[in-house]
C-alpha cells in the first residue's frame, strides 16, 4: 500500500496539477557505527580488557532484551508507540510529539483541519492521540500536506471541472501502471485484463494536456473506459477496513497531497458524501465521478 500511495503522489504531482513542485520524500535510516576507542597511553591494560569485557556483556544483555521485547511484534497505530507495563505486557500509548524525528523541511509539514501547521505527520498524529476521546480530537484530521496556507474558495464552474481532470488522470495512472507492469505485478491478472482493454482501445485519449471541452467530449464518447479506473481508485483507498465506505483517513492519501494544488479538492469530496454521514460509499463515489448507477459494481474493486 505504501508503494502505491507514493506512486500515486508522484503521478498526482506530475499529471494532475501544475508541474512546478517536485517533492521527493525519502526516508533514510542511517545506522551510526560505533567508533572504536583506542586505549589511552599508559592505561592499565588489564583494566582496559575488563572494561571491554563489561561492555561486551552490556551489549549482549541489550541485544537479549531487544530480542525478548514483547513490543517487537506489537503493532500500534499512527500516533502511538508500544510500551510494556509492570507484567511485561505490551500496550500502545500516545507518542510524545517531542520524540518524533525533526522534519527536514517544509515539505514534511502538514496542515490540520484546525488550520494549524504541524512539523510532520508524526507530530500531528501524536497530538491527535493526546486528544483522543475529546470532541476536539474527534474533529481533528490531517487536512493536507505542506504548511497551512490560504486556499481559494472553489466556485461552481471550477467544481464541475474537477472530475473531468481526475477521471482522465485515473485512467492515465492505470495505463501507465499497465505499461510498466511487465514483471512488477503492480496489478492483479484480472486488473491487467481490464486495463489491457483500455490500453489497446484505439479511441483512447492519450495522456497530455487536454481542454476541458475535449475531456467532457471524451467522457461522453468513451464512457466505458472510465468505469474501471473510478472503481479501481476506490478499491485502492478502501483498505482500513475494506467495507465499501471511505473514511476521512482512508481518503487522506489521495486528498491530502492534492489540496494544495487543486483548490476544489475539499469541496468535491465533501459533496461526494451526498447523505452527509461522513463516509463516502462506493455508490456516492461513482456518482460524483459521473458513473451511472447501473454501472456501479462491487466486483470491479476486488
Ligand atoms: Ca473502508
Ligand atoms: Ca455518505
Amino acid at each position: 500500500m505504501k508503494v502505491w500511495i507514493f506512486f500515486l503522489l508522484c503521478l498526482a504531482g506530475n499529471a494532475m496539477a501544475a508541474p512546478t513542485e517536485e517533492a521527493v520524500v525519502e526516508e533514510l535510516l542511517i545506522a551510526e557505527e560505533p567508533i572504536a576507542e583506542e586505549p589511552e597511553v599508559g592505561a592499565n591494560p588489564v583494566q582496559v580488557e575488563i572494561e571491554e569485557f563489561d561492555e561486551a556483556i552490556d551489549i549482549f544483555e541489550e541485544e537479549q532484551a531487544f530480542a525478548d521485547n514483547p513490543c517487537l511484534d506489537h503493532h500500534c497505530k499512527k500516533g502511538k508507540v508500544c510500551e510494556v507495563d509492570e507484567d511485561n505486557t505490551p500496550m500502545c500509548v500516545c507518542q510524545d510529539p517531542s520524540s518524533c524525528p525533526a522534519s527536514e523541511g517544509e515539505f514534511e509539514h502538514v496542515c490540520g483541519t484546525n488550520n494549524v501547521t504541524y512539523e510532520s505527520s508524526c507530530h500531528f498524529s501524536a497530538t491527535k492521540c493526546a486528544l483522543e476521546g475529546t470532541k476536539k480530537g474527534h474533529k481533528l484530521h490531517l487536512d493536507y500536506t505542506g504548511p497551512c496556507k490560504y486556499i481559494d474558495a472553489c466556485l461552481d464552474p471550477e467544481l464541475s471541472e474537477f472530475p473531468l481532470r481526475m477521471r482522465d488522470w485515473l485512467k492515465n495512472v492505470l495505463v501507465t501502471l499497465y505499461e510498466r507492469d511487465v514483471d512488477n505485478n503492480l496489478l492483479t491478472e484480472k486488473q491487467k485484463l481490464r486495463v489491457k482493454k483500455i490500453f489497446e482501445n484505439e479511441k483512447r485519449l492519450t495522456a497530455g494536456e487536454h481542454s476541458l471541452d475535449l475531456l467532457a467530449h471524451d467522457f461522453e464518447k468513451n464512457y466505458n473506459m472510465y468505469i474501471f479506473p473510478v472503481h479501481w481508485q476506490f478499491g485502492q483507498l478502501d483498505q482500513h477496513p475494506v467495507d465499501g465506505y471511505l473514511t476521512h483517513s482512508e481518503l487522506s492519501p489521495l486528498r491530502a497531497p492534492l489540496i494544495p494544488m487543486e483548490h476544489c479538492t475539499t469541496r468535491f469530496f465533501e459533496e461526494c458524501d451526498a447523505d452527509n454521514d461522513k463516509y463516502i460509499a462506493l455508490e456516492e463515489w461513482s456518482n460524483c465521478f459521473g458513473i451511472k448507477e447501473q454501472d456501479v459494481d462491487k466486483d470491479l474493486i476486488v
